[in-house]
């Protein structure tokens, strides 16, 4: 007779749905996940990306033993080995690194492939911190808009999606929720229903922006602009709530004599939009008293993607929004778990003075162009939860260092990525219906517990496992480098916070998620209508106190980064800062490159994630640029014709696909593709730059300049 059972689960991807999943495991395997019915976002529903998930575990190219490279690196040439001769095989290569270079030679580099507590961000830090390794600085997304948040309101969550229900006016700015977030929308509907606006502020008519009632397409990189000029227009118009402001902001006379420079009409030239339309959207979204702003991460992917957050984040309470449910932002719910971050990476046992090597960077850190690797050269690298030769910008330098000779790589992988091909020995990761999790969300509120519904394919080990097999190896007697997974769950949430009231393992075991207690219920939640917010002032910051500093690196980092650096000075009043590469800020380089490129998520694909899956294939398509008529003629291009994208840093081909769907001057182009997928065999990122943004040390994905040839 078969045996069926059905678990309890959670998504693992870093999206801000974490749908509450159930697999039902036929015979011990799973046999089918489906969104949860009762839950209040996933209602039953999964994504283009996930809703295949049983067959994701099975794909039969899935790694499933540990491997040992025999052929050239990047070759695929591997050999299958038993766990015991890779973890020695590790251990002599890092025993003898460590005694020649010192620990510091070692270069841990994971991001978020997972994104629970357990299996996450931080699931090897206390590992690689007890060793004594360079520590990583994780930024590849979310830091600089963080930072900014941080700078204005402090650690909240802001709004759930649940409460856009309640929304007047939902912006969108930066932000396509239609594929990267597509739980929120039916809340968007139904304020829709009950007559909000829907405005979308994105250079590309994305599909969200085809469902929006205002689409403004700014050039890119220029959104400060356009929000000090919407500030500018308010005040001048007296649509903000003067009460609010008084006795819950700081910063006014400030801010409002910094917006004063942008006129609409001086905005319209730096931004592209005409000021009719500034003065338009400034007037609907003040009028409108309950408006909300759910930012993108898309937004600090640019030189002063900080500052354009900062000026942004400034509007609700410009206007007093926070006092009506529904009214207010949403940049990371993240920031209201109770969750002991502290715990999770055990940055106490960090020596200060250790070498910090920003992920960012990877490539010019493999290569020595920086870090000071003449006197600790890394050779080694230990790669997790990430596939940086898709994914790190500037892919070109990241090739040249995963070419070294004399780099010992490791990567723990479900799949031969192209960045695992450059691995000596490849180490077989468990899926999440594998493994035990405790799950947050950065675009809700509810908490998770993936419960492991079958036994994990091969040899693949989870994360936490890895960890403790390496502690085992390395001859380490830390207790804590040992803990159990439910161990974990235990010490890395805090169970007796205010916001867990009503929540206890017993009721994730059973119902597999719960709301956090943030304030009742979204038609009236309105937790910031009395300012309250967590900053230095307790007051909402249009004047940052600390950020002349440099003190804005740190709260952001603390979400599982590093814990010690301090950044630089940073004018503590929203400014507008052009971007590094354009036709305005760098005319030069615009005769040779006159194209600004903008990239983004691909709907069926999670970063690089199921790109190698059938259907998700299908669904998504070839690898296109998108490129306005006007750029297409002056090149003689047809839709559907292959194009070399490039400028000095690489290139990549792709079929170009004509559409007003993007404002002149730019294109755009989804990440995530596998460089096999790639006539050119090279990806997005060849194109892109690894330089740092304004804040938090994000990177400037999105602000290159390119040109574009038939091949
Ligand atoms: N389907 C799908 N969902 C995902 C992911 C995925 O890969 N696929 N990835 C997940 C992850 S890791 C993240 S961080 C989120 C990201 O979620 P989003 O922020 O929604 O995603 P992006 O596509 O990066 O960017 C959103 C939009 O910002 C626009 N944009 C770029 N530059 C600018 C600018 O200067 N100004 C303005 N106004 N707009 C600009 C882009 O054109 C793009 O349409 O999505 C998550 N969800
Ligand atoms: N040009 C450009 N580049 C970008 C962006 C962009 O918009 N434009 N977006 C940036 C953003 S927002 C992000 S978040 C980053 C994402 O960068 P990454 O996090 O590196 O992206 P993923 O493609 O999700 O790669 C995660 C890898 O981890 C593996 N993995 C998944 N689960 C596990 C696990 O449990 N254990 C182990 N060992 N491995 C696992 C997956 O198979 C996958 O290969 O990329 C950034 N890069
Ligand atoms: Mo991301």
């Amino acid at each position: 007779m078969k045996k069926f059972y059905t678990i309890k689960g959670a998504c693992p991807q870093d999206c801000p749905d974490t749908c509450a999943m159930i697999y039902k495991v036929e015979d011990g395997k799973i046999a089918k996940v489906i969104g949860d019915p009762d839950n209040n976002l996933t209602k039953g529903r999964l994504c283009a990306k996930l809703n295949n998930f049983a067959e994701h575990h099975y794909n039969p190219e899935r790694l499933l033993y540990p491997m040992k490279r025999v052929g050239k690196k990047g070759s695929n040439d591997f050999a299958r080995i038993s766990w015991d001769e890779a973890l020695s095989e590790i251990k002599k290569n890092w025993q003898s690194i460590i005694k020649e270079y010192g620990a510091e030679a070692i270069l841990p580099h994971a991001y978020l492939g997972n994104l629970g507590s357990l299996n996450g961000l931080t699931s090897g830090d206390r590992f690689f911190n007890a060793l004594k390794t360079t520590v990583a600085e994780k930024t590849y997304c979310e830091s600089g808009s963080s930072t900014a948040w941080m700078l204005t309101y402090g650690p909240i969550g802001g709004l759930d999606p649940e409460s856009f229900a309640y929304s007047k006016c939902l912006v969108f700015w930066g932000h396509n929720p239609l594929s990267t977030q597509t739980h929120c929308w039916p809340f968007v509907l139904e304020a829709r229903k009950k007559g909000a606006k829907i405005i979308v502020i994105d250079p590309v008519r994305t599909r969200t922006a085809k469902q929006a009632d205002i689409h403004l397409a700014p050039k890119p990189g220029t959104d400060a602009a356009l929000a000090l000029s919407m500030i500018n227009v308010i005040i001048e118009e007296g649509l903000y709530d003067a009460e609010y402001v008084g006795k819950y902001c700081s910063g006014f006379i400030e801010l409002r004599k910094r917006a004063a420079q942008f006129t609409p009409e001086k905005a319209s030239k730096i931004c592209g939009i005409s000021a009719e339309n500034i003065i338009l959207v400034a007037r609907e979204f003040a009028k409108s008293k309950a408006s909300a702003i759910r930012l993108g991460v898309a937004l600090e992917r640019h030189a002063g993607g900080g500052q354009a957050i900062r000026a942004i984040t400034c509007l609700p309470a410009l206007v007093g929004a926070w006092k009506y449910p529904g009214g207010g932002a949403v940049q990371m719910t993240l920031w209201s778990y109770p969750l002991k971050w502290d715990k999770m990476s055990r940055g106490e046992w960090i020596k200060p003075g250790t070498r910090v090597v920003n992920l960012l960077d990877l490539g010019a850190a493999l290569t020595g162009e920086k870090y000071n690797t003449d006197i600790t050269p890394i050779k080694s690298l230990f790669v997790y939860n990430s596939n940086p030769l898709c994914m790190a910008p500037n892919q070109n330098k990241v090739r040249m260092g995963l070419e070294r000779d004399d780099l010992f790589t490791v990567v723990s992988e479900h799949f031969m990525t192209e960045t695992a091909r450059y691995a000596d020995i490849v180490l077989p990761a468990s899926m999440q219906g594998e493994q035990l999790d405790i799950m947050f969300s950065w675009g809700h509120f509810n908490i998770l517990l993936n419960q492991k519904a079958v036994e994990p394919a091969g040899e693949c080990v989870s994360n936490t496992e890895l960890f403790r097999r390496l502690s085992k190896t390395m001859g380490m007697t830390r207790p804590h480098l040992f803990m159990t997974d439910w161990e974990l769950i235990d010490e890395y949430v805090d169970w007796d916070s205010d916001t867990m009231r009503g929540i206890d393992l017993e009721v994730l075991k059973e119902k597999g998620w719960a709301r956090l207690w943030v304030g009742g219920s979204p038609d009236i939640r309105a937790p910031y209508s009395k300012g309250n917010f967590p900053t230095p002032s307790g007051k909402c910051e249009f004047v940052a106190t600390g950020a002349a500093e440099g003190n804005h690196v740190k709260p952001a980092l603390r979400s599982g980064y590093t814990y010690f650096q301090q950044g630089s000075a940073i004018d503590p009043i929203p400014c507008y800062i052009p971007p590094y590469e354009s036709v305005d800020s760098t005319p030069e380089l615009a005769k040779k490159y006159p194209l600004a490129m903008v990239s983004g998520k691909a709907h069926a694909f999670l970063n690089s994630q199921y790109a190698n899956e059938k259907l998700q294939k299908e669904r998504q398509g070839e690898q296109i640029i998108i490129i306005h008529p006007n750029d297409a003629n002056k090149r003689n291009l047809n839709s559907g014709e292959d194009v070399k994208i490039f400028n000095d840093r690489g290139s990549f081909s792709s079929i170009v696909e004509i559409s007003e769907d993007i404002r002149p001057g730019v294109i755009y182009a989804n990440v995530g593709y596998w460089d096999s997928m790639i006539k050119s065999q090279t990806g997005v990122n060849n194109v892109t730059d690894d330089r740092h943004t304004d804040m938090g040390e994000s990177g400037a994905y999105s602000d290159i300049l390119v040109q574009v040839e038939k091949m």
